[in-house]
């Protein structure tokens, strides 16, 4: 997959290519995160199976992006290659499954510490958290602030309504 995209290449017209790689537990909202940034439409999503690549474009920016299905966590390393910078989805609604966020956390020091890339987590589904649920619980409860020891960003979002997506 290096050769698709290597730490800045110039594109055909003078573009900045980037390599990023998004991934996440399964039903984080990846896909729908890839399709409200490329149609500005929130649409129904099927779970990814392997892999899907799609090309966006910011202005001279031209992001290659990998969406990675959760369920093929073994192969997310694969792609990790000429890495830029990783996305990495959380489920803001899932707060059962932010210990197994943490565990992934953890895995991912070990991959990407000489790997020179930049890390953006991204909270997702924003829209659709419960009034009483405080947002630093969350970190803390994924740990993305103790456990990663990478150069990390943290933003929230939702793929619903757009909200946080061209800031993360
Ligand atoms: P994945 O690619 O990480 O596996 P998907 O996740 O993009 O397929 O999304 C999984 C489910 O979460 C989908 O619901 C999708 O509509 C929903 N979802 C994704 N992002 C958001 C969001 O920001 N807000 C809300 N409320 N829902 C979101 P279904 O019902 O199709 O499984």
């Amino acid at each position: 997959m290096g050769c698709l995209a290597s730490k800045n290449s110039e594109g055909d017209e003078g573009k900045t290519r980037k390599k990023v790689v998004m991934v996440g537990l399964d039903n984080a909202g990846k896909t729908s995160i890839l399709n409200r940034v490329r149609t500005q439409h929130f649409m129904p999503s099927a779970p990814t199976v392997g892999l899907n690549i799609e090309t966006i474009t910011f202005g001279n920016l031209e992001l290659l992006i990998f969406d990675i299905g959760g369920r093929a966590r073994s192969l997310w390393s694969h792609y990790y290659e000429n890495l830029d910078a990783l996305i990495f989805v959380v489920d803001s609604t899932d707060r059962s499954r932010l210990l197994n966020v943490r565990e992934e956390f953890i895995k991912l020091n070990d991959e990407l510490r000489y790997k020179n890339s930049v890390v953006l987590v991204l909270f997702n589904k924003q829209d659709a958290i419960e009034e009483l649920v405080d947002y630093s619980d969350l970190l803390e409860e994924c740990g993305v602030n103790e456990v990663l020891e990478l150069d990390t960003i943290v933003q929230k979002c939702s793929a619903k309504n757009g909200d946080g997506l061209i800031e993360g």
